[in-house]
């Protein structure tokens, strides 16, 4: 009995000792994002670290910081302190990237896109490669594509049917691209970070804003503060996952592969979430009580008419050959 209950007390700290070890060999990275821990970026980023603790034992694992808390709450320096190793992960849409890389505002280009087909054929085809060579040049491995979506407006004031109704709203807007396009459709537009947006909606130091449904409206709760929608569907917004190119280059080629294959099933699963989440999202927002407004395909041209000046300063910027690459595999889809 004795003997026994001895071995047994051997046997618990022997254990105690074994997860110790283990959990000082573990080695935690930090991954950034900047939306709230609701989202799909979020659920995509779980499931990374959960890929990755699968693939390698339990041995590295990645820890998640919403809401750009890394940055200070700058939604845009993400990317940057990537690229300079000071965060080793990050979650984050083309459009914060812009003041680093302003290629990147090429995905979100108002109207270049109207359907999933074109986005996959662009974004999973050469357009999306190419745009992972720039982004190593920031020395930022961009590990897989996601999706934030199809941004749609919301506002507090009135119904959006065509480009007069936004005359004069008060707009948020996440980067330096939208000021241009709410400015070509006469609102007023404000640059301002995604975690102050709510608040400023709800005490109308805003009327309204742009964002997707599924990754963004929903989970964050926007149809709160928000009256009315538009699937005016004008403009893509890709999400990527990515690397310190430090920290990536500093892996033997078993452990790149091993990351690599958890990147791309997070972010496939993070795609396929948020489509789901938007198919049925019109009718969650319904429920919510909003007032929402599909405009047809005429309804879209004016849109697209009224947005043609930011999209030509804009094509401009990126280097109009970018811009006729993704164009090209768009027509050839
Ligand atoms: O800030 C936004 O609007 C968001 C969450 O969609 C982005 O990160 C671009």
């Amino acid at each position: 009995m004795n003997f026994l209950k001895t071995s047994a007390t051997a046997l618990t700290s022997i254990l105690a000792g074994l997860a110790m070890m283990s959990a000082a060999s573990a080695e935690t990275f930090r991954l950034s994002h900047n939306t709230g821990d609701t989202t799909t970026w979020h659920r995509g980023a779980e499931k990374f670290n959960e890929l990755v603790k699968a693939a390698t034992g339990d041995e590295m694992d990645i820890r998640i910081f919403p809401n750009a808390q890394l940055s200070g709450g700058d939604q845009m320096r993400q990317a940057e302190m990537v690229g300079r190793g000071a965060i080793e992960f990050v979650i984050t849409s083309a459009i914060n990237v812009t003041p680093l890389e302003p290629q990147m505002a090429v995905f979100s280009l108002p109207y270049l896109y109207s359907s999933y087909e074109d986005v996959d054929a662009t974004v999973d085809g050469a357009p999306g490669d190419a745009m992972k060579e720039i982004m190593l040049k920031h020395n930022i491995v961009v590990l897989a594509w996601g999706e934030n979506g199809f941004r749609e407006v919301t506002n507090s004031q009135r119904p959006i049917t065509k480009p007069e109704d936004l005359a004069g709203l008060k707009m948020r807007v996440a980067g330096p691209m939208y000021i241009d396009v709410m400015n070509a459709l006469g609102a007023n537009p404000q640059q301002m970070q995604w975690t102050e947006t709510f608040t400023a909606l709800q005490q109308g130091v805003v009327d309204g804003q742009e964002n997707p449904v599924g990754a963004v409206i929903i989970p964050q709760r926007v149809y709160e503060v928000q009256k009315y929608l538009t699937t005016w569907k004008y403009s893509y917004d890709p999400v990527f996952l990515g690397v310190s190119k430090q920290l990536w280059d500093s892996w033997d080629a078993e452990t790149q592969e091993k990351m690599q294959a958890a990147a791309t099933e997070a972010m496939a699963y993070q795609k396929q979430i948020t489509r789901e989440d938007t198919d049925k999202g019109l009718d969650t927002l319904r429920e919510n009580g909003m007032e929402i407004y599909e405009p047809t395909a005429e309804e879209l041209q004016a849109f697209r008419d009224a947005t043609q000046p930011a999209f030509d300063t804009w094509a401009d910027r990126v280097g109009t050959d970018l811009v006729q690459t993704f164009q090209d595999a768009i027509a050839a889809n």
